[in-house]
């Protein structure tokens, strides 16, 4: 997936976090981001990987979003090899749900830092909003866009209702 002069490169390690990060993609989408989605592997592809990240800042990138599941090592890898500022999600994997995503990913050693987030799509949806709110720094459309989603937000939760009465016991 394609957007000219991406912003934010989404990465993930393999087609199947799709289902996932299409949630982080939608929310660049939905706040006019561009940004660019690849399938991008630390172990599987580490060459292309390596030279993702070490082009992405020339290429006009600000962010990097690194998405992988089990020995999640793919943010790592593209942190080494860029000063960009990349943030982790850890996907949900087959065995252990995610929690070892979430642990190879948090635990980075001192040195080279990656801002991880939860599993899954929550993750993936804070990841994007994270990024926004990075960019909207230097940019007070996207400020202004980001304050009217937490009022619209604030006002979703306010106008929740609960049924009035509880089944008979
Ligand atoms: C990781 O291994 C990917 O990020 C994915 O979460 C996991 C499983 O990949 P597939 O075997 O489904 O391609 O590298």
């Amino acid at each position: 997936m394609k957007n000219e002069n991406p912003l934010v490169g989404l990465v993930m390690g393999s087609d199947s976090d799709w289902p996932i990060m299409k949630v982080c993609a939608e929310t660049f989408q939905q706040f006019g981001v561009a940004f660019e989605a690849r399938v991008l592997s630390a172990h599987r592809t580490p060459d292309a990987a390596l030279d993702y990240a070490s082009t992405a800042a020339s290429r006009g990138m600000k962010v990097l979003i690194g998405a992988a599941g089990g020995a999640a090592h793919l943010a790592g890898v593209l942190a080494a090899k860029t000063q960009l500022p990349v943030l982790a999600v850890p996907m949900p994997s087959k065995h252990l749900q995610g929690l070892d995503s979430l642990l190879a990913m948090v635990q980075m050693p001192a040195g080279i830092p990656v801002a991880t987030f939860a599993i899954g799509e929550a993750g993936a949806t804070n990841a994007a909003l994270f990024t926004v709110a990075m960019l909207a720094l230097s940019d007070a459309d996207l400020a202004q866009k980001l304050a009217d989603f937490r009022v619209r937000q604030t006002e979703k939760v306010l106008a929740k209702t609960l049924p009035s009465t509880l089944p008979a016991v």
